[in-house]
């Protein structure tokens, strides 16, 4: 049997700053409230963008911090740090 599930990659954030909530204010170069894929990926070398789409959820190219929470509760992205 072939398999077609996607297979999503889990990656680890490393967080050098004082708490979550200061490293995501970095992630967020532009300022906009949201983190593009580019953004995310400055942050988080190892990101593909089969988990970005994973985490991304209403698929509007962005994650916002609702998101970016859910993602982390899901384990898609393990906060190391
Ligand atoms: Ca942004
Ligand atoms: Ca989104």
């Amino acid at each position: 049997m072939t398999s077609n599930t996607l297979k999503i990659a889990v990656v680890t954030v490393t967080i050098a700053t004082a708490s979550m909530a200061a490293a995501q204010a970095d992630w967020d170069s532009d300022g906009d409230g949201t983190y593009s894929f580019q953004e995310l990926l400055a942050a988080i070398p190892t990101l593909s963008a089969e988990t970005f789409a994973a985490v991304d959820t209403d698929a509007d190219g962005a994650v916002n911090d609702a998101e970016m929470a859910a993602a982390v509760d899901a384990g898609l992205i393990v906060v190391d740090g």
